[in-house]
């Protein structure tokens, strides 16, 4: 393995330091007798300063570098005002790893916008641009502070299947699959598993998985295959043990990005704030009455915040300086959703977070009564006897349980900035897209 430095871990201050870096050769710059060769590692970039006066043979091998080459040079760490970052290296041995044969299709050195739909064709070159790269790094860093949040507060990760005989969110979105001489389908959500591992003693779980959704859309927000983040725990009072989870686990992540994912944040122009304050959490009702009353905007369907309710509703919030709010008690809601509980207020224990006008997650308490489970089944028209291996957990104990799944890539978008939730995919699916 080569031993070498990170160019995110060079700094002025290492000034007179003998280090070697190595990477792709990100830009060249010739001046006549002295050549800025511009290397690119995962984690930044730095200026090696190649002069034909005191390096002959390295100057000569430095000229003949192509954008892309990968190289690695070993040099002296200069501070210098006229570098970016502060800090130069002064080569005095330079390595060609491995060639580039072809000119890349698109841009990686200058800010040059192409336009989706290329950039997503050329991902391997795309990504190779430092604004893209930086999407995936701060995704990474996101994903940590995430999964650290759970393990440091007694959660256990499980993994449950991507195939499955039935989907847990609707019939109509579902991707078949050949099984054998089975029908068989992508799963649309962990959910039905995550219920009944809470019956099995998995009192506090989550899961970083994909779903899959057959949805014919052509918006910013959708894609066909969803990285998810779920979450369920047992022992709760009702839904709102489930908000505090998903607030504080969301401002603990933020939170970490905004600290250790500066670089990112900087390529990316991105400034980002922390929900430091309680996420407002308002009832369903009262969603619309905002609408109604300060934008006149009624969403078509009775049940529901449609895309632009979600925006107008984010611009009332975040003006009060909330990033994020809470709508609570959606009516006519899927089967395992707890609803017309007596005495409640609202429709349902269905909750959705909205983060900056955008639904970022879905969940709340579950119904956790077989009886009643299976009363909703029928009124919903699904048939109890195709969910037999997710009822049967319910005739053995099972305790008072919520959870909700979170559009990882969606958190991305926002905390990344980016107007498009493909952007925030390495490898996105949409219905006219299955590769690269
Ligand atoms: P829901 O179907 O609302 O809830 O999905 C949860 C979250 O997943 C994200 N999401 C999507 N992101 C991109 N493209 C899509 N097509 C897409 N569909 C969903 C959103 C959404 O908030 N079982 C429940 C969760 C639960 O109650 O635990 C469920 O899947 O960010």
């Amino acid at each position: 393995m080569l031993e070498r430095t990170y160019i995110e871990d060079v700094s002025p201050e290492d000034d007179g330091e003998e280090t070697t870096i190595a990477g792709h050769v990100h830009e060249l710059r010739d001046l006549g007798g002295i050549l800025f060769v511009i290397v690119r590692d995962g984690t930044g970039r730095l200026q090696v300063v190649a002069k034909e006066d005191d390096t002959p043979e390295l100057f000569e091998t430095a000229e003949n570098l192509d954008s892309e080459d990968v190289i690695q040079v070993t040099g002296t760490l200069e501070a210098s005002d006229q570098a970016p970052g502060g800090v130069e290296l002064a080569p005095t041995e330079l390595t060609v790893v491995s060639e580039a044969t072809d000119v890349p299709s698109i841009e990686i050195s200058k800010d040059v916008e192409a336009d989706l739909s290329t950039r997503l064709d050329e991902r391997h070159l795309d990504v190779r641009k430092p604004s893209t790269k930086a999407v995936f790094s701060l995704r990474s860093k996101a994903m940590q502070a995430m999964t650290d949040w759970f393990y440091d507060n007694r959660f256990e990760e499980v993994d449950t299947p991507e195939l499955s005989t039935a989907g847990a969110e609707g019939g109509a979105d579902l991707f078949p699959v050949v099984y054998y001489d089975k029908e068989a389908y992508l799963s649309q959500s962990p959910q039905l598993y995550k219920q009944i591992l809470v019956a099995s003693g998995f009192d506090r779980l989550f899961e970083v998985g994909h779903a899959f959704r057959a949805e014919d859309f052509g918006t910013s927000r959708h894609v066909s295959e969803i990285a998810m983040f779920d979450v369920e725990l047992g022992y709760i009072e009702d839904h709102n043990d489930v908000m505090d989870v998903q607030e504080e686990s969301l401002r603990h992540t933020i939170r970490h990005v905004a600290e250790n994912a500066q670089r990112e944040l900087e390529e990316l122009g991105v400034d980002l704030d922390v929900p430091e304050e309680d996420f407002p959490r308002i009832t369903f009702e009262e969603a619309r009455d905002i609408l109604a009353d300060e934008y006149d905007h009624v969403p078509e369907d009775d049940n529901d915040l449609d895309t632009k309710g979600e925006r107008l509703l984010g611009e009332y919030f975040e003006e009060q300086g909330h990033p994020a709010v809470f709508v609570v008690g959606y009516p006519d809601e899927k089967f395992y959703y707890r609803q017309d509980v007596e005495g409640d207020d609202i429709a349902s224990r269905k909750f959705d977070l909205l983060y900056r006008g955008q639904e970022l997650s879905s969940g709340g308490q579950r119904e956790h009564d077989i009886e009643r489970l299976k009363a909703v089944m029928r009124e919903q028209g699904v048939e109890p006897e195709n969910f037999e291996f997710y009822l049967d957990a319910f005739r053995y104990g099972v305790p008072p349980h919520g959870g909700y799944g979170l559009g990882i890539d969606r958190l991305v978008q926002q905390l990344a900035g980016l107007d498009n939730i493909k952007e925030a995919i390495l490898f996105p699916r949409d219905p006219d897209r299955l590769e690269p």
